[in-house]
């Protein structure tokens, strides 16, 4: 008896291989791309006008993450060359969402890149990304990840741009 042979594996997306195709840009702790052994918190409000019906996330950081949607751990990882993927579809709501990033730099530059698309029920687009908009600080309270801790008082992220740019170059997704 023959086994049956197997899929055909579909070629991978080549723009999304080099990587060339974000729209994210690079953020970080205003005047502290340099600073060794440090953590920084990063959040992001957003609203959705209508229920999500699909949701993918791609994160990178350099040098790792740690990953939470409104307040629910989702991932974590440590090669800044290649973003990971995520469903977060289940994770999102209509009305006020909330995107929380822990971020470490060991040594050499930090840096985070986050991008994110959803589709609602309604046909619309939304995307969310990092950029000047992102709240970031080097401390935060028990309880950042949620919206029960207030960020008022943090700073308004630094951008590098999008990739490819030094000294990160191509990132993966
Ligand atoms: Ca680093």
């Amino acid at each position: 008896m023959f086994r049956q042979p197997p899929q055909p594996i579909r070629s991978p997306d080549i723009s999304k291989v080099v990587g060339a195709d974000w729209h994210a840009e690079w953020i970080w702790l205003p005047g502290q791309w340099e600073t060794p052994n440090l953590t920084v918190y990063a959040r992001r409000t957003f609203d959705l006008p209508a229920k999500p019906i699909d949701a993918t996330l791609w994160v990178s950081a350099d040098n790792r993450y740690r990953l939470w949607v409104n307040g629910v751990f989702v991932g974590e990882d440590d090669d800044f060359a290649v973003a990971e993927r995520y469903d977060v579809t289940h994770l999102l709501k209509p009305g006020g969402n909330l995107l929380a990033v822990q971020a470490d730099n060991v040594d050499g530059p930090g840096g985070l890149l986050l991008e994110m698309c959803v589709r609602l029920l309604n046909g619309r687009m939304v995307q969310v990304k990092t950029d000047a908009g992102w709240k970031l600080s080097n401390r935060a309270p028990a309880g950042w990840q949620t919206d029960a801790v207030n960020d008022d008082e943090w700073l308004r992220a630094e951008s590098r741009g999008q990739p490819p740019v030094l000294p990160w170059s191509m990132i993966e997704r």
